[in-house]
């Protein structure tokens, strides 16, 4: 990311193609000026921040581009913490890309993809956790994301880690002053007191880490693999389950070839399944292709779901492929039940224990590609083997980065423990303790690097 805070730059914030209106956003000491070049007709008003102003937008030859509303926010009262001015036009590509020339021959620049948010981060209008959970934000897709997006935006699990970073810095200022000061006969903190405050940071942040598996379903969505043999009925069942005829369906062993995915919403919570070739021998090539493939999605998997036919008599072949498959959450569906009718489930459990004999009836379920009425039933079951995702109330870290620190820091915080416990010297507890008060501070942003802005602000879109 450029670091250009001299310049004003500016981009369509709408999504490209046609639309009833588009937004373009100006951000930069000279935003207002550029705007007034393209709507002179502003020069004539007394502009106030957060008021709207329609204008005409001409060209440099004083022929009309367009009508527009034009917003100015001045600068501290910004998303930017820049003077801002966004120009709502009319949704036409050519009108859009127009203003955007007439802004740069006024002397803007095009932003980044982000630069908006990178600038928002830099005055400090955001931290770091907050410019990702704008991101989130944009990409959510159902309610639970979005939320969790909003709380993340609103500062809570920041709140979290600046409480940790200042309880850490604590304990390693008191470490280094018994560094700086043991010689001067200095009241050292008892050697107890940090363990025990040390160890309490760390129980926290392993709460937080705990919370990332659920902040990552409720933010990209719970995957679901759906494997079994060839003709158990995956694909049907995928299409119940998506509301959409998307894969093929055939009575024809080996149909599917490829993964198909899919996403379905129940309860605010994304699903997103696939379905996979049927699980066999074969000596077609592009057969084996797909059973590979099968077996490389199901590993991804964070339930998985193994398919299997009523009727079929011996389910042994499933389950060699299920045990080389399985990860630590299943379903076993029970499809094509409507041709079964008075088998119950207990029995089908007994039978499916005779194979795997740790399987729990409510993993268990009997399953219709006919019945609409099964697809509620079979994400209700879903939802249940997933655990809650209820966590909202609760500080949730739901991106890799932020994880990957927090676990870094709780790493160098149990070897600064240990070193504690042996009474070691205060430099070794405090070299490491720094590296954990690194860690803590790179998550909100304190301490940055090109690395860290590339990773954070690369998927961006424009004009965000
Ligand atoms: N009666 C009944 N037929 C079903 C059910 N589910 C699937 N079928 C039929 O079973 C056949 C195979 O269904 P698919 O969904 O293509 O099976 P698949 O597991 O995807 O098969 P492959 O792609 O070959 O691995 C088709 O004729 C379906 O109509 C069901 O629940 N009840
Ligand atoms: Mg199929």
């Amino acid at each position: 990311m450029r670091i250009r805070s001299d310049e004003t730059i500016c981009a369509v914030s709408t999504p490209p193609g046609k639309g009833g209106i588009a937004v373009i956003r100006v951000s930069g000491a000279k935003a207002l000026e550029g705007a007034k070049k393209i709507a002179p007709a502003l020069t004539k008003k007394k502009i106030e921040s957060h008021k709207a102003y329609f204008c005409e937008i001409l060209d440099s030859k004083n022929s009309k581009i367009d009508e527009a509303v034009l917003t100015y926010f001045q600068e501290g009262k910004s998303f930017t913490g820049e003077e801002v001015v966004e120009i709502s036009c009319h949704g036409s590509t050519y009108i859009t890309q127009k203003i955007l020339d007439l802004l740069i021959e006024g002397g803007c620049s095009l932003a980044d993809r982000g630069e908006f948010t990178f600038r928002a981060f830099m005055n400090n209008r955001l931290d770091l956790v907050q410019a990702e959970s704008v991101l989130s934000l944009i990409d959510s897709q159902n309610e639970l994301s979005a939320k969790l997006a909003l709380r993340q935006l609103d500062g809570h699990i920041s709140k979290q880690f600046l409480k940790l970073e200042s309880d850490l810095t604590w304990c390693l200022a008191h470490i280094e002053a018994s560094i700086d000061f043991s010689s001067e006969g200095l009241d050292i903190i008892d050697n107890q007191v940090l363990i025990d405050k040390t160890a309490q940071i760390q129980a926290e942040i392993k709460k937080l880490m705990e919370s990332y598996q659920s902040g990552r379903l409720l933010k990209d969505g719970v995957k679901v693999v759906l494997v079994g043999e060839p003709n158990v009925g995956k694909s049907s069942l995928l299409n119940l389950f998506l509301q959409n005829d998307k894969a093929i369906v055939t009575e024809i062993a080996g149909t599917t070839r490829d993964v198909i995915e899919g996403a379905t919403i129940h309860q605010g919570v994304k699903y997103v399944i696939s379905d996979t070739a049927g699980l066999r021998d074969t000596t077609d090539q592009v057969e084996r292709i797909g059973v590979d493939r099968s077996k490389q999605e199901a590993l991804k998997a964070d339930l998985l779901c193994l398919v299997l036919d009523i009727n079929q008599k011996d389910w042994k072949k499933s389950f060699e492929i299920y045990n080389e498959l399985k990860g630590s959450k299943s379903l076993f569906l029970i499809n094509k039940s409507d041709t079964a009718a008075g088998l119950t489930s207990a029995e089908i459990t007994k039978k499916l224990q005779s194979y795997l004999p740790d399987i729990k009836p409510e993993s268990v379920i009997l399953t219709s590609a006919l019945d609409t009425q099964a697809r509620t039933r079979v994400l209700e079951c879903m939802s249940s083997a997933i655990g809650s995702l209820d966590y909202l109330e609760e500080a949730v870290i739901s991106s890799a980065r932020q994880f990957e620190n927090a676990k870094y820091a709780y790493e160098m915080i149990e070897v600064s423990l240990n070193e504690l416990q042996k009474n070691s010297g205060a430099e070794f507890v405090a070299m490491y303790l720094k590296e954990a008060l690194l860690s803590l501070q790179k998550i909100l942003g304190q301490v940055y690097d090109d690395q860290i802005m590339d990773r954070v602000f690369k998927e961006f879109c424009l004009g965000k």
